[in-house]
């Protein structure tokens, strides 16, 4: 079973072995949590992406994360939200359950997430909680040990607390 821990911060400043990116399927970069990845991780990050013919929705890419402190990125992609019977909730599973996958792959042992879907794409916050919790919690390792859920809002992180209290 992995280590589930729960913290209000800036996932750019993580010292762990990979930080999620809740990009779109350009991975081009973007605004949110991507923008601010793209922006310390440096250009170079935007040029290791270019590798990739783009993401689908649900899946995941990894790249290094350059001038960061944690040594990979993966580049997750959640499904925007729409009415909630579009195969939202597989496809946000899906995104974490990839990035475990793509983190486990590269041996990694601590892997941060973001509140994937949740800002710009406008997934219910509560209700996305409940999938990366249980996607998480199903999860059957290989090499990772340890999940930290980086939230940068207090309703978000408000919504963790609670759900890893109970
Ligand atoms: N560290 C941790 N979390 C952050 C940070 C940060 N520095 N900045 C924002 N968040 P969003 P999405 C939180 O909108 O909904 C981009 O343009 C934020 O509070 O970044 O998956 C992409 O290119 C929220 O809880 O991602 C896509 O086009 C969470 O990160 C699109 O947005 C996700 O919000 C993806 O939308």
């Amino acid at each position: 079973m992995l280590e589930i821990s729960v913290i209000k911060d800036d996932i750019t400043t993580l010292n762990v072995d990979a930080i999620v990116n809740a990009a779109n399927k350009s991975l081009a970069g973007g605004g949110g949590v991507d923008g601010a990845i793209h922006r310390a991780a440096g250009p170079e990050l935007k040029e290791a992406t270019k590798k990739y013919d783009g993401c689908a929705t649900g899946d995941s890419k990894v790249t290094k994360g350059f001038d960061l402190p944690a040594d990979y990125v993966i580049h997750a992609v959640g499904p925007v939200w729409n009415d909630g019977n579009s195969d939202e909730d597989e496809l946000l599973a899906s995104a974490y359950e990839s990035s475990l996958k793509n983190a486990d792959s590269e041996k990694c042992k601590t892997i941060a997430f973001p509140n994937i879907s949740t800002g710009i794409y406008g997934f219910p916050k509560e209700r996305a909680a409940n999938i990366a919790i249980n996607t998480v919690q199903d999860y059957e390792p290989e090499n990772l040990e340890e999940v930290i859920f980086c939230c940068f809002d207090d309703e978000n992180f408000d919504i963790y607390k609670k759900i890893l209290n109970d």
